[in-house]
């Protein structure tokens, strides 16, 4: 057996943090941000920033891989996860994938397995510090177990779906749901 892969073969490891989006940054107000949890669930939420902040918190050490070619290993993210919010909503029966929006152009899709899965948080600090705006300043998802493009910047919106929608690159063929090697993490 060869040695699992922690980084996936032709990646480029930088120590740098690459910014990779379309657009524009959205600018952040605590008065009028907000998340909101819907679709394939019995509960429907929303949470201000105050009611975000005072969640459970938990930390997660995660390598972020683009698929343009550069990994970044050994980020500390730090957020909330996103099962408990999925669980304080309540999944229906046809709950089958989970779509992340920043509310303006983004929008990526992940089975709802992996949403459910420990790994994968909502992010509002790396390595101790609040994020920047750039890298998806106030709150961004984070989704160790797949490429970066799947990490939602700028998330507003978390909408459960029974069918599989493309996501802003998929429907575009730039990408494909691809998973990383096993021992990437
Ligand atoms: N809202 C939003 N989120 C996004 C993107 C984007 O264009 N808009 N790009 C994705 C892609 S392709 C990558 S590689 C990562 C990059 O995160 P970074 O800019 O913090 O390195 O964000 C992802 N999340
Ligand atoms: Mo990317």
């Amino acid at each position: 057996m060869p040695a699992p892969l922690r980084v996936p073969p032709g990646q480029r490891v930088t120590r740098s943090f690459p910014v990779m989006h379309v657009g524009e940054p959205p600018a952040f107000d605590a008065r009028t941000w907000d998340l909101r949890i819907g679709g394939a669930v019995e509960r429907s939420f929303r949470l201000a920033w105050d009611e975000y902040r005072a969640l459970p918190r938990a930390a997660r050490d995660v390598d972020l891989h683009c698929v343009a070619g550069w990994s970044r290993l050994d980020n500390r993210f730090e957020g909330v996860v996103l099962r408990d919010l999925l669980g304080r909503a309540g999944l229906r029966a046809d709950a089958r994938f989970v779509r992340f929006t920043d509310g303006r152009h983004y929008h990526t899709t992940i089975p709802i397995d992996l949403a459910l899965d420990d790994s994968t948080i909502l992010a509002d600090t790396l390595d101790g510090r609040p994020l920047d705006l750039d890298h998806g300043a106030p709150l961004r998802a984070i989704v160790p177990r797949r490429y970066a493009f799947k990490s939602c910047k700028w998330l507003r919106t978390i909408e459960v779906l029974a069918v599989d929608r493309p996501g802003f690159w998929e429907s575009r063929g730039i990408v494909a749901d691809v998973e990383l090697p096993s021992g990437s993490r």
